[in-house]
């Protein structure tokens, strides 16, 4: 098989492959290889199951045959439409994500979810302001919530001719979009509109399909993404900058071991308030363990690193090795990026696999659901669980590789204008100064296809080395922190005029900005910089890169990224490049539209070269020093 050294960057990961090899157990890398080559076809974007007449695959054949689906439909319509239905797939998670904390608050306003509060009631009234509660200021808590769920349920719906978060964006850039048609008018809307218009015989126009899939993605990172950002931050805090650690390490030999898994903090929270229950943790005692040990896995692990400071395990390609290390007692699940395959390996082991949601059912597992109103009993439930899988552990079976690396997180855009004083005008005067030349959002996923977490880092290293500022999210979180780089002394491998910022700050010169819906955060941060500026997104010295991606919601972050104004590199292409049409928009044609596209380059320097040129052609646009 392929030597571990060229599946992962890490040693926590090559120890566990190797271990999960000696037990004859699969990993996602040994099930890649099986599935190479893929199907030409489908990597293509040129087959389509969109209705029985076919499925159909475009070929590009001498003879002129299967130039067309049976429907008459062509490789460019063909690309088009399931590159539309990606993206309105990665919407979907995002924003359903976003719904279930609107529930949440509306239980909690309602009375009805036990263990839930308004931690944040400041962001509440200031949020309810923004989006127009009236007096938000004064009116009771309860009152303003109220309103404010209303507000937010609205933006699912079909009423709204925009969102409202929308006034966010720089006035010329809504106008752009209105221009543009790409005006995101209703969260479910734009996602509903995408499956009609891809449905046999509705839209066969790519540019026009393209146009709505950048409108839905907009839907996502301006709508439901923006709306699980500040609804958690009301509900379960802001989050201000704290210290922890990373990687398999943090798992304990002597400690219950529990592991959250998927996006929801609904769900993670509580387990977390549960396992802080004295009588949770005498039980756990009780049971010959020193403590009850939390630690995350993917984005509903970044939610209690940002907000809780609570260890972080390990991200996409780390969560089937979590198990194998043999202390990961419980799994609490709730939704996205958690592969199937994790029921199978928990099995082989004494870990106790633990789904919560209706929307994450896996054959196997032990599904316990958890609801506002019954989250706290559920959670408590879960906890006793993993109590009790700990008892089952086999000592012999545990082995936990590396020591944690420390990190600091919390970087939320209330703890950077903190940082700096309350207004951004520092952080621009040190990018007017040259010292910061601008700011890369590196953000998603692992990918088997690519050395884990090699691109992650090395973009970043190489950034950073070039005195921009990183800012992550998602999966990249782990990656950085693994690599030390979220950490003040990590200006030591920053460029002298970031490096000198960082150090006069304190801060790394990654900064963790939270999880995947949480990229809204730096949506929102474009804008305020934008507006101090005067000027639009697209002219601001920033990019967007996402070098291991693999989902759905990946897509639909770069594509809002983009409609937004942000060049935004891919470390791997999507599966568009069986249309000319289709690969021309993504990577030079939306230039033209909306300022900023695709850039697809799989070398990490080669792609800091490239995002480095649009920040000096932006630099110098806006008459600054390159
Ligand atoms: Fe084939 Fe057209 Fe049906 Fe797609 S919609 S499966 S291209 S006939
Ligand atoms: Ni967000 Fe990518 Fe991780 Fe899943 S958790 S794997 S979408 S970055
Ligand atoms: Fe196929």
């Amino acid at each position: 098989g392929t030597p571990e050294n060229e599946r992962t960057l890490w040693k926590d990961a090559r120890q566990m492959l190797r271990k999960a090899e000696a037990e004859n157990i699969p990993t996602a890398w040994d099930r890649m290889r099986e599935q190479t080559p893929h199907c030409k076809f489908c990597e293509l974007g040129t087959t389509c199951r969109n209705c029985v007449m076919g499925p159909c695959r475009i070929a590009n054949r001498k003879d002129g045959k299967m130039r067309y689906g049976v429907c008459g439909a062509d490789a460019d319509v063909i690309v088009a439409r399931n590159f539309g239905r990606f993206i309105a797939g990665g919407a979907a998670g995002h924003s359903d994500h976003g719904r279930d904390l609107i529930e949440t608050l509306e239980a909690v306003v309602e009375g009805h979810a036990p263990g839930y509060t308004i931690r944040d009631e400041a962001k509440l009234r200031r949020i309810a302001g923004e989006l127009g509660v009236a007096e938000a200021d004064t009116r009771p808590t309860l009152d303003v919530a109220r309103d404010l769920v209303d507000v937010c349920y609205a933006d699912f719906g079909s009423r709204r001719t925009e969102l409202a978060f929308l006034k966010r964006a720089p006035k010329a850039r809504r106008e752009l979009w209105e221009r543009l048609g790409m005006t995101p008018r209703g969260i479910d809307r734009e996602i509903a509109e995408m499956m009609h218009r891809t449905h046999m015989g509705c839209d066969n126009d790519p540019a026009s399909l393209l146009t709505h899939a950048a409108r839905t993605a907009l839907a996502d990172g301006w709508g439901g993404s923006m709306i699980g950002t500040e609804l958690s931050d009301i509900l379960f805090g802001t989050p201000m900058p704290r210290q922890s650690t990373v990687n398999l390490g943090v798992l304990r030999e002597d400690a219950v071991n529990i592991l959250v898994h998927g996006h929801n903090p609904v769900v993670s929270e509580m387990i977390l308030a549960a396992a802080r229950e004295p009588a949770l943790q005498q039980a756990a005692r009780d049971a010959g363990a020193a403590a009850l040990n939390v630690a995350g896995l993917c984005c509903t692990g970044n939610e209690l690193l940002m907000r809780q400071g609570i260890p972080m395990a390990g991200n996409h390609l780390m969560t089937e090795l979590a198990i194998v290390t043999g202390a990961a007692d419980a799994i609490v699940a709730d939704y996205q990026c958690i592969m199937p395959s994790l029921v199978r390996i928990a099995a082989c082991y004494h870990t106790r696999f633990v789904t919560t949601s209706p929307k994450g059912r896996f054959t196997g597992a032990t599904h316990i659901e958890v609801h506002p109103h019954n989250a706290q009993e559920k959670c408590r439930e879960i906890v006793q669980l993993a109590i009790e899988a700990f008892t089952k552990r086999d000592p012999a079976r545990v082995s936990i590789p590396v020591q944690p690396v420390p990190i600091t997180t919390g970087f939320s855009n209330e703890a950077i204008l903190a940082a700096l004083g309350g207004t951004p005008a520092p952080l621009l005067d040190a990018v007017k100064a040259g010292q910061i030349r601008g700011f890369v959002g590196i953000v998603g996923c692992n990918n088997p296809k690519i050395m884990q977490d090699s691109g992650n880092v090395g973009l970043a290293k190489e950034l950073i080395r070039r005195d921009i500022m990183v800012l992550a999210t998602g999966c990249v979180t782990t990656a950085a922190g693994k690599a030390g780089l979220l950490m003040p002394e990590a200006a030591d491998m920053a460029g002298p005029g970031l490096s000198a910022v960082c150090k006069a700050l304190g801060v790394p010169p990654v900064l963790h900005m939270g999880s995947c819906v949480d990229n809204s955060r730096i949506l929102q941060l474009c804008g305020l910089l934008a507006d101090e500026l005067g000027v639009d997104i697209s002219d601001l010295p920033v990019g967007a890169s996402s070098p291991e991606w693999y989902s759905e919601k990946a897509a639909a972050i770069g594509l809002y990224a983009v409609a937004s104004g942000i060049p935004t590199h891919l470390g791997l292409p999507p599966n568009i490049l069986g249309s000319d049409v289709v690969t021309g928009m993504a990577v030079d044609g939306l230039n033209g539209l909306v300022g900023a596209a695709f850039m697809v380059e799989a070398d990490p320097v080669k792609a800091a070269d490239l995002l480095e040129a649009h920040i000096v052609e932006r630099r110098q646009k806006l008459g600054l020093s390159a």
